[in-house]
């Protein structure tokens, strides 16, 4: 049986996990572009993120974008063709919330394509609830979980919720 290709976009502010979760998943060498951040002590993606996995008869490919507003351009030319959208925000800083519905806002109103998002850094103290982060997005709580990026099982489970949603739209 051919093998079916599908795309999925990885977006979310800065440091959200986005080029974390791409290596964790990915089963081939992941093509990055990161650089060492001028604000933080860690890199950032100034480009994009590549990387792949099979799954049952699915290829799936991952492409990660920059988190940085002035890398926007970048976010529509990555969407187009994507089967759906992994947005990812890191759950201890509220601060990037208004920035998760602004991304959200702009890739749906140009695709609008089934959506979850990953709640991560949940190892860190005062986490906001994925209720919570579902109620400000105003997303059903079910497109919302808890993951960490780090962790294999973690963040194929935020994969296959997509994949849920995709099969229901
Ligand atoms: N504890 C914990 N650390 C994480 C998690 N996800 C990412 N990190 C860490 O957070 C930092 C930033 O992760 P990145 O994957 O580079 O973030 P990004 O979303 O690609 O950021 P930009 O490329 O700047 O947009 C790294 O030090 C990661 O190791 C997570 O789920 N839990
Ligand atoms: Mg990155």
């Amino acid at each position: 049986m051919n093998e079916t290709t599908i795309k999925i976009l990885v977006a979310g502010p800065c440091g959200a996990g986005k080029t974390t979760f791409i290596r964790t998943l990915s089963q081939s060498p992941v093509v990055n572009t990161d650089v060492p951040c001028s604000t933080a002590n860690r890199a950032t993606t100034v480009a994009m993120d590549f990387g792949q996995l099979s799954l049952d008869r699915y290829t799936i490919h991952l492409f990660g974008a920059p988190g940085q507003d002035r890398f926007e351009f970048t976010w529509e030319v990555l969407l187009e063709g994507a089967l759906g959208v992994l947005l990812l925000v890191s759950g201890n800083d509220a601060t990037h919330f208004p920035q998760v519905r602004r991304i959200s806002d702009y890739l749906l109103s140009r695709n609008p394509v089934p959506l979850v998002v990953g709640v991560t850094h949940q190892d860190h103290p005062n986490c906001w609830d994925c209720k919570e982060v579902a109620s400000y997005l105003d997303l059903d709580p079910t497109e919302v979980i808890p993951i960490d990026a780090t962790n294999l099982e973690s963040a194929s489970e935020l994969l296959v919720r997509l994949f849920d949603l995709v099969e229901r739209a």
